[in-house]
């Protein structure tokens, strides 16, 4: 029998520049939850193994083009297309740890000069994360890091806006982590937040929708 007290898993979302360090610090953390015993998974948007993110992927290798409207919603299409199984996923006590949402989607398209109430419409209804870490470096830090991959947002100028955007986006119950500490030192700290955040969803808070 299900009731509203049924633990449920915590949507953790991660978010940052290019270079940020998000993806390793993401498998670190799903290791070390995974020792502590906890059910988790390592989620990634833009997911490019479904069909629209396949249409992504090309864009972001340069290989299409795309009016910058179109683009955007296409990456909110393949949020969207994961939002059932993502929303059984927490409901049977699985904790999701993503490395990019929402926020990506309106800092991106936004640093391109959409507008951000505009950007933002297409995600009204989603899961809303329970913890969003945001890894906090400079664009100028992130690019002294080992160099850009080719991809078309990979670029200083660019990075640049991105952040700016994020600023705009972000409010006070994002939890902001310097970027450039030692990778061991984020780490813990990192899956401290998350312990915490899976107790409280453990205990019985409720899923909501963005944008809340
Ligand atoms: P990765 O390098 O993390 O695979 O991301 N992006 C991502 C958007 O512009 N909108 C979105 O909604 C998302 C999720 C960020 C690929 C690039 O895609 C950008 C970097």
């Amino acid at each position: 029998i299900s009731s509203k007290w049924d633990p449920r898993g915590a949507l953790i979302v991660f978010e940052g520049l290019d270079r940020c360090g998000k993806t390793s610090q993401c498998s670190r953390l799903l290791s070390s939850l995974e020792r502590l015993g906890h059910s988790v998974e390592s989620w990634r948007f833009p997911d490019r193994d479904t069909g629209v993110g396949q249409m992504i992927s090309s864009y972001l290798s340069n290989q299409s083009q795309l009016d910058d409207h179109a683009i955007h919603l296409l990456f909110s299409a393949n949020r969207w297309e994961k939002r059932s199984l993502m929303e059984a996923k927490l409901k049977s006590g699985t904790t999701l740890i993503v490395d990019r949402y929402a926020y990506s989607g309106v800092a991106f398209s936004s640093a391109k000069g959409l507008d951000i109430e505009w950007c933002k419409a297409p995600e009204l209804g989603l899961w809303a994360p329970d913890l969003v870490v945001y890894l906090d470096i400079s664009p100028e830090k992130a690019a002294e890091r080992g160099g850009y991959g080719g991809e078309r947002y990979e670029q200083l100028e660019f990075q640049r806006k991105v952040a700016q955007s994020y600023r705009a986006l972000s409010d006070a119950s994002w939890k902001v982590v310097d970027a450039t500490l030692p990778i061991g030192v984020i780490e813990a700290q990192l899956r401290e937040m998350a312990v915490d955040c899976i107790s409280t969803c453990q205990e019985g808070k409720s899923l909501s929708e963005l944008w809340s």
